[in-house]
């Protein structure tokens, strides 16, 4: 593996740990025989959440993948969310392409940005220019270790009021939000998204319904569906503790375009699909942590 797998497969395995959809998923999987092994699943994309305050929110963890070869795509933005976001390209069509979205931390209140500074102006300087990333143990290390003070509760729940999103991000920081996974090249009969969210539904996994069990861009060629995420038991400031909701896992359907729709399967690669991402999507997707979801 190179310094590049070494970092995306540190980030597999805390997720995978943190979250046990994953493990759900992938055995549904192979027990129904859509795979053999874990392997062959397709990683479409990553996923990380940013805060918008200066040292940090994109222009920072980008900087890591962009060294290791991936190129910054399109920019997207939530209104009602309150965030911006980019994708990014990896510099080898196995690797999983990367979404990285931000807080708009300047639209919210006063209150809510005040709590947020109180945060992160721990931070006085880009944590990652004072890393070496060539050093996958070191890149490891800062994605998943404290850039401020632990939370209390009263703040993450006065944020969570406000943004959701800002609650999540304050608590979860750079561990990865969601892995998504491919269906367009599984077999006959779950190789579409609606297909593929029944067995998922069948083998016990709840999806997140907010604009629908699956979104689908105007297109008609990126359809998107997601588990709610799964809780997990957050340790706050003065050993308080609380469930709160962690990552989950996306499952992604990129159609071929309209040009390439008479190729061979066996012909068939990235380049003939629909690339991208979809912001009306996104928007819902987000939600997947939110508490309409997680509470039902
Ligand atoms: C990201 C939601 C958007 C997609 O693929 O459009 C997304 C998030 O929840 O942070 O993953
Ligand atoms: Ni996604």
């Amino acid at each position: 593996m190179n310094n590049l797998e070494l970092i995306l497969d540190g980030l597999m395995r805390r997720y995978k740990e943190r979250v046990p959809d994953v493990n759900r998923v992938i055995t549904a999987m192979i027990a129904e025989g859509l795979i053999k092994e874990e392997q062959e699943i397709e990683n479409d994309h990553i996923a990380f959440r940013t805060i918008g305050v200066p040292h940090l929110g994109i222009q920072s963890l980008e900087k890591i993948f962009i060294y290791h070869g991936y190129t910054k795509k399109d920019y997207y933005y939530f209104e009602e969310k309150k965030l911006d976001a980019y994708w990014y390209a990896p510099p080898d069509p196995k690797l999983p392409r990367i979404f990285i979205s931000e807080l708009r931390v300047k639209d919210l209140s006063a209150e809510a940005q005040q709590i947020i500074h109180s945060y992160t102006d721990e931070v006085t300087s880009d944590p990652v220019d004072a890393l070496n990333l060539d050093n996958p143990e070191q890149v490891d290390k800062f994605l998943h270790s404290g850039l401020w003070r632990l939370p209390t509760y009263a703040d993450f729940s006065a944020l969570a009021a406000e943004s959701e999103y800002a609650s999540w991000t304050i608590y979860n920081r750079y561990y990865l939000n969601h892995f998504t996974i491919s269906v367009h090249n599984l077999k006959d009969e779950y190789n579409h998204i609606e297909q593929y969210n029944q067995f998922l539904e069948k083998h016990g996994l709840k999806l997140n319904d907010a604009g629908g069990k699956f979104k689908k861009s105007p297109d008609g060629l990126l359809l998107q569906s997601s588990t709610v995420a799964s809780m997990i038991e957050a340790t706050f400031a003065v050993n308080d503790t609380h469930r709160i909701a962690g990552s989950y896992v996306e499952f992604a359907e990129r159609r071929l375009l309209p040009e390439f729709e008479q190729l061979q399967s066996a012909e068939v690669n990235r380049t003939h699909r629909r690339e991208g991402f979809e912001a009306a999507n996104a928007n819902k997707i987000f939600e997947s942590t939110y508490s309409s979801q997680t509470n039902k």
